[in-house]
């Protein structure tokens, strides 16, 4: 429970986090911020990670022609309850146990405010649960059906089950972030919301509205049938609710790094964000265009009309936009970072970035990296380019620089300052920190080339090539042998990677206490119009004198602490309209998926189920 000895909940809710931290013993400060609720989402979202990297290298030996898995059975039957372990642990559950945990403890945080710690605990509890039921079924071999469950595909009821309590338990930030933010505004009316909470809030309510169609799908269509109620299911309209949630998912993993790049890294990389209200914009306007766009993923799909593969085309390329003042907004703070630190020229000041900083390497090269996504995105969201790479190995490279690098070495570069941050420990090495991060990035980088390649070669995902005869495997891949050597060898180096980052990742969990405290690296947004600079630490803002344990006394209390910009942006000023982005957004997916899905409804198929494995 949390201790009150030194505030009365009664007379002061808000304050707790404004406590001395300095004065206040390890133990307790931990349970004050959060610390070891963060640190236990962080621990296992990881570990996820930890499993589903360990099986990745075997997937890329698998397109390099060379079968593993007849040595791994009883672990893994087959290739592909392989490929539904690696894809449901890295894609859902690492992403998702980092993104609940830092939405809520980054806000919180910033505003020197305590979160609702039992939300936060039955959000990380439900998560575990659906977790474990999720391991049960994909390691028992009942439910290899790859992280999309496209129906009819047929699972276990503990599969669905699993996967619906970790959506619902991944729900509950949102409750968080907004009584956060309403108590931060009772105590400064009138002021637009700090941006990392409003940056949180737009995430958790575009992850609020997306998770609808799975939702529906798993509720309506899946658990009923995998526990016997229903005989069949309507494969189309299945894929369609997926993909409802299916693409605003890649935001939900995407705008937590956002969050780090916009309002951490320029303060970890020595600048200024150049620009607060460009921040909430690309925000806002992610929570309004990542919705409706979901059948983009259902360009070769019968049943939906060449009208709206047209629309959905349009209508995606429209998310390129926030994409694009992001890479500007955050390459001018990156260079405005270099430049201080004396950086010349036209590239110098990219060179003069803090490069043996683990945390901003990482974040860097997952930037650069992402760069190479967006342009695939772009083949992939036009439907006449999308005939060529759908459903070959070119979409899993695509996503392995964007899910898997951008976002997943994000995540690691975060755990670099987080870890010490939370534990009070050392980083075990920063050199071997940076050795994992660059050999992330080279391993993904000839990873990537090699599936976009072969795919345009035709290469199929999702299939077990290396379990095919030789002769047969040489004579149908043959002329991809280049591209799929590639795939394998990055699948070596990203091996290596993920031993050198766990060495790293669990050695630093015991390693030996550090005596400087490592704070938040809260970003100060550019002068000037901004409408506010996070300054930390400073003295706080508009809290009276507090008691303290000793009795009444105010003391020194340290926290981080967002001060009041006088020139409020009017951009801000109507982006803080919260409640009418979202109606403009549960509009538009209704005007979206109304018409997409009503012919399908009127035109059911009754499939049964398959069990391919
Ligand atoms: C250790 C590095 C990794 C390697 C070598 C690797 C390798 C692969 C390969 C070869 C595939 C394609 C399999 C196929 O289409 O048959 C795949 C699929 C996938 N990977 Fe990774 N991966 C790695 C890390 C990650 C990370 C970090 C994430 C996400 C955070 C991720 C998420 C996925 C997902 C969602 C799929 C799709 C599974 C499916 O098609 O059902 N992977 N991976
Ligand atoms: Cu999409």
């Amino acid at each position: 429970m949390f201790p009150r000895r030194q505030t009365s909940e009664r007379n002061l809710p808000d304050i707790a986090s404004a406590v001395s931290e300095r004065q206040t013993p390890n133990a307790e400060r931990q349970t004050l911020n959060g610390n070891r609720m963060m640190l236990a989402f962080l621990v296992w979202g990881f570990s996820a990670l930890m499993i589903g990297a360990a099986i990745g290298p075997l997937q890329a030996l698998n397109y390099g022609g060379i079968n593993a898995y007849p040595y791994l059975r009883p672990l893994l039957q087959t290739y592909y309850q392989g490929l539904t372990i690696h894809g449901v642990l890295n894609g859902y559950i690492f992403t998702f146990f980092i993104s609940c945990g830092l939405l809520v403890y980054l806000p919180a945080r910033e505003l020197g405010l305590r979160p609702n710690m039992t939300l936060w605990r039955i959000c990380f509890g439900v998560m575990a649960v659906g977790t474990l039921m999720l391991v049960f079924a994909m390691f028992d071999n009942s439910s290899s059906v790859l992280w999309t469950f496209y129906p009819p595909l047929k699972g276990s009821a503990f599969f669905y089950l699993g996967i619906t309590l970790v959506v619902l338990g991944s729900l509950l930030p949102l409750a968080i972030v907004l009584d956060l933010r309403a108590r931060w505004k009772r105590l400064r009316p009138g002021e637009p919301t700090p941006l990392v909470t409003y940056m949180s809030a737009a995430t958790m309510l575009m992850w609020f509205l997306a998770a609808f169609g799975t939702g529906a799908e798993l509720v309506i269509q899946l658990i009923p049938w995998a526990l016997g109620l229903t005989a069949t299911v309507d494969p189309m309209i299945g894929r369609t609710l997926f993909w409802w949630t299916g693409h605003p998912i890649v935001y939900f993993w995407l705008m937590p790094a956002y969050i780090s790049w916009y309002a951490l890294l320029p303060k970890q990389a020595g600048g200024k964000l150049v620009s607060d209200p460009m921040a909430r914009l690309t925000f806002a306007m992610l929570l309004v265009f990542s919705l409706p766009v979901g059948s983009h993923h259902q360009f070769v799909d019968p049943g939906i009309s060449p009208i709206w593969k047209g629309i959905l085309t349009a209508l995606t390329l429209s998310v390129a936009l926030p994409s694009l003042i992001t890479a500007f907004t955050l390459g001018l703070s990156l260079e405005y970072a270099g430049r201080l630190r004396g950086g010349r020229g036209w590239f110098g000041w990219f060179t003069a970035l803090p490069w043996r900083d683990p945390s901003v390497a990482a974040q860097v090269l997952a930037m650069l990296t992402f760069i190479f996504g967006g342009a695939g995105g772009i083949v992939n969201g036009s439907w006449q380019l999308d005939n060529i790479v759908h459903n070959t190995t070119w979409i899993p490279g695509h996503f392995h620089i964007t899910v898997g690098t951008a976002t997943a070495m994000t995540f690691m570069g975060v755990a670099f300052w987080l870890l010490p941050h939370l534990t009070g420990r050392k980083l075990l090495s920063q050199r071997l920190a940076l050795v994992s991060v660059w050999l992330w990035f080279v391993g993904m980088s000839l990873f990537a080339l090699g599936m976009h390649w072969s795919g345009l070669l035709g290469v199929p995902r999702r299939a077990w090539v290396s379990e095919l005869p030789h002769s047969v495997y040489e004579r149908v891949y043959g002329s991809a042998h280049l591209p799929l050597t590639l795939v394998a060898i990055g699948g070596m180096i990203l091996w290596l990677a993920t031993i050198a980052f766990y060495i790293v990742f669990v050695g630093t969990l015991f390693s030996r206490r550090s005596t400087e405290a490592v704070p938040i690296p809260f970003a100060q947004a550019f002068g000037g119009k901004e409408s506010h600079a996070i300054a930390t630490p400073i003295t706080p803002y508009d809290i009276a004198p507090q008691p303290t344990a000793k009795g009444g006394e105010p003391d020194d209390r340290e926290t981080v602490v967002v001060s009041a910009n006088p020139h409020i942006s009017p951009l801000a000023k109507v982006l803080e309209h919260l409640g009418l982005l979202t109606t403009i957004t549960v509009v538009s997916v209704l005007a979206a998926y109304i018409p997409i899905l009503w012919p399908l409804v009127n035109n059911m198929t009754a499939a049964h189920g398959w069990k391919v494995w």
